[in-house]
């Protein structure tokens, strides 16, 4: 029998977790939400070598896509999304030409066993609450995150945040957009959209909701993209139901946009 020793176990938590705090204090691209959009794009920019962090609220990383659709737990993936899902290793099966139906379970696993291997830094447990906005250049910007544990905003305790910097920021928070309206209303800033406002999903249209998911994500203020669901519901588009291409495709497309502008700025 191996004599455990109970304090050592705790000083391997508490010093491997530091370690991971400290080096994810000032980060290339900061994503706020685990679910399939973020998941994607984590993985696509930590493998171009960018740091990054992901802030998952729940205990559970995936977001929505567990529960494929009213909890059958297995996802509908579009023409769109296939190549994602062969990117990833994600096995599927064509049920009728132009619809893959995959398992919940193993495309979670799989999306974010490669975002951790690829070098993406996951914080479950962990609420973005708000964001740094700074004057740059003579123009306002995201610049970072407010932090807090999920535990400590429930049960409202007055316990201040924690501060990361980011060089981008990505909204992928799914139907709330949680970090751009609060953004919105905390700064009254204007973003780029039809309004200057979020202007909330509308009802369910798969495919148009699934085209806009993808054409919607984009940086709608400097230095904050938004993906996923929370790009129509920040651009006033429709939800689409349990189908994941658009999730999928969206992650993709904002960890390419923001590689780009990264590698510009080097
Ligand atoms: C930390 C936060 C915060 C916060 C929220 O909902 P998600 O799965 O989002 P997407 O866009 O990757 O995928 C959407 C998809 O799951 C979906 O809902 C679809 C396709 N619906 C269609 C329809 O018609 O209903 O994941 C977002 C994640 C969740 O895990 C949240 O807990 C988390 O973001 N989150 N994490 N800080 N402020 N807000
Ligand atoms: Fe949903």
């Amino acid at each position: 029998m191996q004599n455990l020793n109970e304090v050592i176990i705790s000083q391997a938590i508490i010093e491997s977790f530091m370690e991971k705090l400290k080096n994810s204090l000032e980060v290339d691209v900061a994503i706020v939400g685990g679910g399939p959009s973020g998941l994607v794009a984590g993985y696509y920019l930590a493998r171009e070598g960018f740091k990054v962090s992901i802030y998952e609220r729940h205990l559970a990383i995936g977001g929505g896509m567990w529960a494929g659709g009213m909890l059958f737990n297995e996802i509908v993936v579009q023409e769109m999304g296939r190549e994602v899902l062969d990117e990833f290793g994600v096995r599927y099966r064509e049920f009728q030409p132009g619809y893959y139906v995959a398992d919940s379970v193993e495309a979670v696993t799989t999306i974010a066993s490669k975002a951790v291997k690829a070098g993406a830094v996951i914080f479950n447990g962990v609420t973005a609450e708000d964001v740094v906005l700074k004057k740059v250049n003579d123009e306002y910007r995201v610049c970072g995150l407010v932090i807090n544990w999920t535990s400590v905003e429930r049960s409202r305790l007055p316990v201040d945040p924690l501060v990361i910097t980011a060089k981008y920021v990505i909204d992928a928070t799914g139907h709330d957009a949680s970090v751009v309206s609060t953004l919105q209303k905390k700064a009254g800033i204007k973003l780029a959209t039809e309004t200057g406002c979020v202007i909330g999903e509308k009802p369910l249209w798969a495919s148009v909701g699934e085209e806009d998911t993808v054409k919607n994500t984009r940086e709608v203020f400097p230095g904050i993209f938004v993906s996923g669901m929370a790009a129509n519901a920040t651009c006033g588009s429709h939800r689409m139901g349990p189908v994941f291409g658009g999730m999928l495709v969206s992650g993709k497309k904002a960890a390419q946009e923001i590689a780009e502008k990264l590698k510009g700025n080097k």
